[in-house]
């Protein structure tokens, strides 16, 4: 199974600010968890980050005919982006949204999500664990 897993604006940031939140480790951290994750699955996991919204819309629609399933953290553009939900709705690959933090006990504007619209299940608060689990449910 061949599964992008796309990362959204400011998470190469992390580790840099905000430790309380999102932790001291750093995205470099974060790929690496990810791809040695992917190995223990028996999973080919393409990473990916972009701070744009259109590249990211993009990568979603390249997606098609080269990856089977996606996990996406959509970062800020969860909570603002019909262009995100449109894509991934449009390639029709099976998704799974992940959040590091608990953005259901964080600020209101925070639970919305168009992103999981388009999604088959959301993984939130588990932090770089969540990612693991995204990549279970989509196998
Ligand atoms: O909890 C998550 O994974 C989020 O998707 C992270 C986003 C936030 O906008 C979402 O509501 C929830 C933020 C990405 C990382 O932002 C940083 C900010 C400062 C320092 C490091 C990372």
């Amino acid at each position: 199974m061949k599964i992008r897993v796309i990362n959204g604006p400011n998470l190469n940031m992390l580790g840099i600010r905000e430790p309380e939140i999102y932790g001291r480790e750093t995205y470099a951290d974060l790929t690496s968890f990810i791809l040695r994750g992917a190995a223990e699955l028996g999973v080919q996991a393409e990473v990916f980050q972009s701070n744009h919204e259109g590249v990211l819309v993009e990568y979603i629609q390249q997606a098609l005919g080269k990856a089977d399933a996606i996990v996406i953290n959509p970062a800020a553009y969860t909570h603002t982006s019909v262009a995100i939900l449109d894509a991934l709705k449009a390639v029709g690959l099976p998704a799974v949204e992940v959040h590091l933090s608990d953005v259901q006990a964080r600020e209101e504007f925070r639970r919305v999500s168009y992103s999981s619209r388009a999604c088959v299940a959301v993984v939130a608060g588990l932090g770089f664990e969540g990612y693991k689990k995204a990549m279970e449910i989509l196998l």
